[in-house]
């Protein structure tokens, strides 16, 4: 079910649930203000989420709320998550679902990094 982007932050989302550590994930980054794992479900070869440490619903939430210093910090682990994994010269793609119509699904801010083919358009409707 995709999830209206203007909704109260849920303590209890799977992401949250990552980040408190009731849940595995398969981590690839983790630092003050960004923890980075692989996908469940991944749709190219290789699919990353990266998510802030804080609590924000979406890249609304984010981008009206957090500090400076938090989403200079996102922003930057997002970079070297993609650098680390060699992604720069073959090239990646970003993308930040929010709300309804983009069918977000979990309901803490989270990239996907898609790398490792052709990735085609941009969208596919
Ligand atoms: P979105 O539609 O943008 O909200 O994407 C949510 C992504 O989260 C989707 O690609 C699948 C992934 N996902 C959902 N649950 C889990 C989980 O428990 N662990 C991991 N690693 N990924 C998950």
């Amino acid at each position: 079910m995709p999830i209206d982007a203007t909704q109260p932050y849920d303590d209890n989302n799977i992401f949250a649930r990552i980040l408190r550590g009731e849940l595995p994930s398969k981590t690839v980054y983790d630092d003050e203000f960004a923890l980075a794992f692989h996908d469940i479900n991944p749709q190219a070869p290789l699919h990353i989420l990266v998510i802030p440490k804080g609590a924000y619903v979406s890249w609304d939430d984010f981008s009206a709320r957090a500090s400076d210093a938090e989403i200079a910090g996102f922003v930057r682990a997002v970079g070297q998550v993609a650098r680390d994994a060699g992604l720069v010269a073959p090239g990646y793609r970003l993308l930040a679902n929010t709300g309804l119509d983009s069918h977000q699904e979990v309901p803490h801010l989270h990239v996907h990094i898609f790398a490792g083919q052709k990735l085609g358009p941009m969208l596919a409707i």
